[in-house]
């Protein structure tokens, strides 16, 4: 522990730009915003800022589609708006990591501008291009070199007329992905991340890095799959390893110790995250696994939701502590920008109740499943990631017909299934309100005012948010929450304290108790003499504890509900719903 990465007592916090805060009255969340509201982030205690791209980007995919790596999108604000941020971050003891989106650029980023000008342009090559199936027209049904499929629905090939050629693309048509097989594409990434990190930034989140080397052009059988077809052709390519070693040597050796690397790899199993996280290798420092939050996920994938079982979670989660302690490292997340909110999918929210006109029970319930479920991830091994909001538990998004949804992959999803396939329109919406990643991306609801205080021109009714706040912001807000007696906020501080403080909490071996249980989260975390217990009970109904989660001899460390000594006619051995206890054993 004493000579551990800084990292690996660190806690993340996850800013999505647009919906954070909007601090010119615009109704875009920007870079001033975000400086507005730093100290709500100091006061919750993280380490880390993951910014979501700011880059310059026509936003087909909310910025996840570049036009420059080295700029600051206008609507975001300037370079030295981003100069004056960083400095207040760090200012504040805490760093700041950037996306980096670098499997793709946008279809407007001057690479591939050039790229498709001309057959024989300098940078063709820095993308993928291939010619129609032999014996096909080029754009017509069928006529794509390959079966793959995009992760946004329809071919993963897009036809370009003026070449006569397509262009792979993974995820939306405006996102062309770059080939990473060329050596002059590997040195432009390596200088630009240089350039991030002689302006001081602390490190990257890898957007998809998995996939950045492509195997074989080839047809591929229909599997079951979570990714969509084509991808055992290159998630975790062939030379995807090597590539990330050769980014370490370039970019980030002889700094890393101040850095932090965390790569998004969905579709990653947990033998290749040993390999990536390996500290001897020289990868990355981090993954985000997908299994787990692929586990409400029905046959037909996530347009087919399916109800959690918690049996399952815990083995996948389980499986991954164990898989990586000693070898690599976990990163600990629930909640993200591609996610829905994690209080609405696995706890429960209280919308029915409050719709019922039971607020008052609606809150309780909508607080006890969002810090039990924060102390079943933050009291794990790894490296907890908290999403905007997520602190103060805020909601799914009641979206109502399709003019509702902004994203794209909900959008194309929604095209393919209903026009295409003559789904019924009620059963497409119905699964796109429950997984789509919009549910994520309303404006933060920081207090009671109009739009829930996000956009410092709320007053002005010519203002309104790029995407409606949502509905319940006049309960449901960060001053409302933090006000409170049962503050949500509050329990993430120390969640994030204990992490700080207790070397338990950071390093010690994860032991999963009850495997087989289908209410109760319970584990042991050991380090030395040291044991803590965490129970906690994920259900709406009362759990007995089996006699293995009920120490002789314990002391009380953190409980989200009141202490059972302070209510006297509790059953200690009784874990009210939705109840979270964590002890020192003795
Ligand atoms: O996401 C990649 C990814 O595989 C998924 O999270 C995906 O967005 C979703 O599960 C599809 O169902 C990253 C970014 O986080 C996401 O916002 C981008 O849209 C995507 O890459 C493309 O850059």
């Amino acid at each position: 522990p004493a000579d551990a990465p800084w990292w690996t007592r660190a806690v993340v916090y996850q800013i999505y730009p647009r919906s954070f805060a909007d601090g010119d009255g615009d109704g875009f969340g920007d870079l001033t915003g975000i400086a507005s509201r730093l100290d709500h982030l100091a006061d919750l205690g993280v380490d880390v800022i993951w910014l979501s791209p700011i880059y310059p980007s026509p936003q087909h995919d909310n910025g996840y589609d570049i036009a420059d790596y080295q700029g600051i999108d206008p609507r975001f604000g300037t370079l030295e708006q981003f100069d004056q941020l960083l400095a207040a971050v760090h200012e504040r003891g805490m760093k700041l990591i950037m996306d980096l989106v670098v499997n793709h650029t946008s279809d407007e980023h001057a690479w591939f501008r050039e790229s498709r000008s001309a057959r024989t342009a300098a940078k063709r090559d820095w993308y993928i291009w291939r010619d129609p199936r032999p014996g096909c027209t080029g754009g017509s049904p069928g006529a794509e070199p390959t079966n793959w499929r995009s992760f946004f629905s329809g071919p993963a090939w897009q036809w370009d007329e003026a070449t006569g050629q397509y262009y792979l693309r993974l995820f939306a048509s405006q996102q062309p992905d770059l080939n990473w097989d060329h050596p002059d594409v590997r040195r432009a990434v390596y200088a630009m991340m240089r350039w991030w990190l002689d302006r001081g930034v602390d490190g990257f989140r890898m957007d998809v890095i998995n996939l950045i080397s492509k195997g074989a052009f080839v047809d591929v059988e229909p599997v079951a799959s979570p990714m969509p077809l084509g991808a055992e052709q290159y998630a975790n390519g062939p030379r995807v390893h090597e590539y990330l070693r050769e980014m370490h040597r370039e970019v980030f050796a002889g700094r890393d110790a101040e850095l932090m690397t965390v790569g998004e790899t969905p579709g990653t199993p947990l033998e290749q995250a040993q390999l990536y996280t390996d500290p001897t290798r020289g990868e990355v420092d981090m993954i985000f696994q997908f299994e787990h939050v692929g586990l409400d996920h029905g046959k037909g994938g996530k347009w087919d939701p399916a109800t959690l079982n918690l049996r399952h979670l815990k083995a996948n989660l389980a499986r991954w502590q164990d898989g990586l302690a000693g070898r690599g490292w976990n990163s600990l997340y629930l909640n993200n920008h591609d996610q829905p909110r994690l209080v609405s999918r696995f706890g429960d929210d209280g919308q029915a109740l409050e719709e019922r006109g039971d607020v008052e029970h609606g809150n309780r319930v909508r607080y006890a499943s969002a810090t039990a479920w924060a102390a079943v991830l933050h009291l794990q091994c790894g490296t907890p990631f908290i999403y905007q909001g997520e602190e103060f538990g805020m909601t799914n998004v009641p979206f109502s017909g399709i003019e509702d949804f902004h994203d794209v992959e909900a959008i194309n999803h929604y095209t393919e299934a209903v026009t295409a396939r003559g789904a019924d329109p009620r059963d497409v919406l119905a699964a796109l309100r429950l997984m789509t990643r919009d549910n994520a991306r309303t404006p933060v609801q920081w207090d009671a005012s109009v739009h829930g205080g996000f956009s410092a021109g709320s007053e002005r009714p010519d203002v309104t948010p790029w995407m409606p706040v949502n509905p319940n912001y006049a309960t449901i807000n960060a001053a409302a929450d933090r006000a409170s007696d049962r503050s949500i906020f509050r329990f993430y501080q120390r969640l994030i304290e204990l992490r700080h403080t207790d070397d338990v909490v950071a390093f010690g071996r994860f032991h999963l108790l009850e495997p087989d249980h289908e209410q109760l989260f319970a584990y042991t975390r050991t380090l030395g003499e040291r044991t803590l217990l965490l129970t906690a009970n994920l259900s709406g109904g009362p759990c007995v504890l089996p006699p293995s989660c009920r120490p002789a001899d314990a002391t009380p460390v953190l409980a989200n509900l009141a202490e059972p000594a302070a209510e006297p006619a509790a059953d200690p051995a009784v874990l009210q719903p939705w109840e979270a206890r964590v002890v020192e054993v003795r």
